[in-house]
């Protein structure tokens, strides 16, 4: 079988490096399948994509890499890829307005979509990860009108994990101080397999809506809610004690809503680095529910930025959006219909879509200039 052509821009960037290991030793498109790989940097960054490709040559992998090219031509890059992982972006500089930052990714993402219009496969699956994320979607669909709508993705599976990550941390700790309480031998911790009904909501930004009222992990050999393991619901943003029920985004400092929106700026604070192992490894597990033969089909919901077009959410259409799915054997989502919206979550949706909104207003201005 040819090998799956994946282009990757920004392929000098700091998540690339994390990521591309993960590729090679078959964990994102399947062991079996041999990967094509495309690194594309801009042409400032051409020796460090240079020194990349060596690293990637003295790592010997040869499981599921079958080639790789390193290259500042565009063109060269994106020519009949498969899949097209989209971190190369503007970075934010100090005294740049959100706005600004919005308007130098909108013309990168134009440019990324003309590019994937022309010499991209036609069915190419594309997951934008550089930020805007939501955003830059939809200019791409603009710029690539042939593309399907439900092939251009962006990632909000690192805000899923961190979200699930957490309630695994808490959950855990309270497990084990209660089976020493009862003097229980040992009790099984729980992994990321024992938690479903997660889901983020929105934008990947600070307006984005963590969401756990649906949560419920599997204790004792069977699915059990949330609250039986967690009974804190001001921390869990569950509290009803506000008029309108629900306290998400309102509850202390420290509660998992709030905690889930700061871990990005968190890692930066104490890395002097944005994240980056983590979020290569939600780009992973985002294109391997989605993409690879093995997971494909048998994933429980997750969160991705998708299309809000046809949604059953109620969410408005015309953005893209971070929402529950469903992925499918062979390649395809839904819309995961199950998960129904508190009235809390879809007050607190509702600021996220606008803020979207605005950032689409602001991006289609700036590309106007
Ligand atoms: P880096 O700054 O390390 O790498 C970005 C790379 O993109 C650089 O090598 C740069 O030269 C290259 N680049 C810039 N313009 C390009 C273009 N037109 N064509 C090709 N390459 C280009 O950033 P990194 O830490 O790797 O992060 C990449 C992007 O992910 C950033 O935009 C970041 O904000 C975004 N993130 C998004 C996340 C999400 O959940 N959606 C989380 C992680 C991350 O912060």
């Amino acid at each position: 079988m040819a090998p799956l052509r994946v282009v990757i821009t920004g392929g000098a960037g700091q998540i690339a490096y994390s990521l591309i290991p993960l590729i090679a030793r078959g964990l994102v498109f399947g062991p079996d399948v041999k990967v094509d790989l495309r690194l594309l940097d801009i042409p400032p960054a051409a020796n460090a994509l240079a020194g990349v490709a060596m690293e990637v040559q003295d790592s010997l992998f040869s499981t599921a890499l079958e080639g790789v090219l390193a290259t500042t031509n565009e063109v060269e890059a994106f020519t009949g890829a498969q899949v097209a992982i989209l971190l190369g972006g503007f970075p934010r500089r100090p005294g740049m307005e959100r706005w600004d930052l919005i308007g130098k990714n909108a013309g990168i993402m134009k440019r990324m979509g003309e590019l994937l219009e022309t010499y991209a496969s036609p069915n190419c699956k594309v997951v934008v990860v550089a930020n805007p994320a939501q955003t830059n979607c939809y200019i791409l669909s603009i710029y690539a009108p042939s593309l399907p709508r439900k092939n251009i993705t962006s990632l909000s599976r690192l805000d899923h994990d961190r979200m699930i990550g957490m309630l695994l941390h808490e959950a855990n700790s309270r497990l084990i101080s209660d089976s020493a309480a009862d003097g229980s031998e040992c009790v099984r911790r729980l992994t990321a397999a024992d938690v479903r009904g997660a889901c983020i909501w929105g934008n990947h930004s600070n307006s984005q809506v963590p969401d756990v009222s649906a949560v419920e992990f599997f204790v004792d050999g069977r699915w059990v809610p949330i609250e039986s393991v967690i009974p804190d619901r001001t921390w869990l943003g569950l509290s009803n004690s506000l008029p309108g029920g629900g306290n998400i985004g309102v509850g202390p400092e420290e509660s998992l809503v709030e905690a889930v929106r700061k871990r990005g700026a968190a890692v930066l604070a104490a890395r002097k680095l944005s994240s980056a192992m983590s979020a290569a490894n939600a780009i992973a597990e985002h294109l391997s529910d989605w993409l690879s033969p093995e997971k494909s089909g048998h994933s429980p919901a997750v969160s991705m930025g998708v299309t809000t077009d046809g949604n059953p959410f109620g969410v408005s259409e015309g953005i893209f959006s971070s929402l529950p799915v469903r992925c499918t054997i062979g390649g395809d989502w839904n819309y995961d219909e199950g998960f129904s919206m508190t009235d809390d979550v879809r007050r607190h949706l509702e600021a996220s879509v606008v803020e979207l909104e605005e950032e689409k207003a602001t991006a289609l201005k700036m590309l106007e200039k």
